[in-house]
């Protein structure tokens, strides 16, 4: 299917906190299930509509939060449009952790100011994390925020629209270079690999802003599905 944007997007967290069964629901809307921990890393993809009409399509790589697969993840934090760091309501652990998964991921991507949006997943189970301390952590770290209980029934394709609109905002608006985006021309040439090139140069200009969470009024914009 031909696209005028390509996004790359990288899912990364501690094991378990349920990044497999997050790309699975928001590619196929999949029942959750109980998932193997993954194998290095995973791929998926996913067209959405985005400003302007524009065609946008999202490559997910959801890399495995188990140790010894830590250096095959890393290498899958560079060339992103965006993350998506997840973390389990139910596990303190996971949530204390999240310094140091963005700690290593900016390590990887200085200077680039890559947008992160956090998820906290198992909504559905009893959590002892408080809004309060999520607050806190959302506006120390500059991070999206939202949460998800992936065993619902309800559709999560809208889930990671403050991401997207982030790096639309950001990238595209501004016409500023991204390693993770890629912009198709739509030429003659029958096969999309042909048509992508290594700029995120617009076609159009941006007309219709549409809003985003900051860090600011995140935790009041939380899309909670439970
Ligand atoms: N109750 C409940 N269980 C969940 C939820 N999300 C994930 N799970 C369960 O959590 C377990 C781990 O999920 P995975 O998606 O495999 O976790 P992961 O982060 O991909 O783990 P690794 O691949 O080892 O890094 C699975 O058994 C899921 O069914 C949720 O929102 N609620
Ligand atoms: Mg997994």
């Amino acid at each position: 299917m031909n696209y005028d944007y390509l996004y790359r997007l990288v899912i990364f967290g501690d094991s378990g906190v349920g990044k497999s069964s997050f790309m699975d629901k928001y590619i196929h809307n999949s029942v959750l299930k109980t998932q193997m921990p993954t194998i290095g890393v995973d791929f998926g993809t996913k067209h959405i509509i985005g400003p302007n009409d524009k065609k946008i399509k999202i490559h997910l790589w959801d890399t495995s939060g188990q140790a010894n697969f830590r250096s095959i993840a890393r290498s899958y934090y560079s060339n992103v449009a965006g993350a998506i760091l997840v973390f389990d309501k139910t596990n303190p652990n996971t949530f204390h952790n999240l310094p140091n998964w963005i700690s290593d991921f900016d390590s990887i991507n200085r200077n680039l100011d890559i947008p992160i949006i956090v998820i906290g997943t198992k909504t559905d189970l009893p959590t002892i994390i408080s809004d309060k301390e999520i607050t806190r952590f959302v506006n120390q770290y500059n991070v999206l925020y939202t949460e998800v209980n992936l065993g619902a029934k309800e559709d999560i394709s809208y889930i990671l629209q403050p991401l997207l609109d982030k790096i639309w905002e950001q990238f595209i608006v501004t016409n500023k270079m991204c390693p993770g985006i890629k912009f198709c021309t739509h030429g003659s040439l029958p096969r999309e690999e042909n048509t992508e090139q290594t700029t995120n140069t617009p076609t159009n200009s941006y007309s219709a802003p549409r809003s985003f969470l900051t860090k600011k009024n995140i935790i009041n914009n939380i899309c909670t599905i439970s």
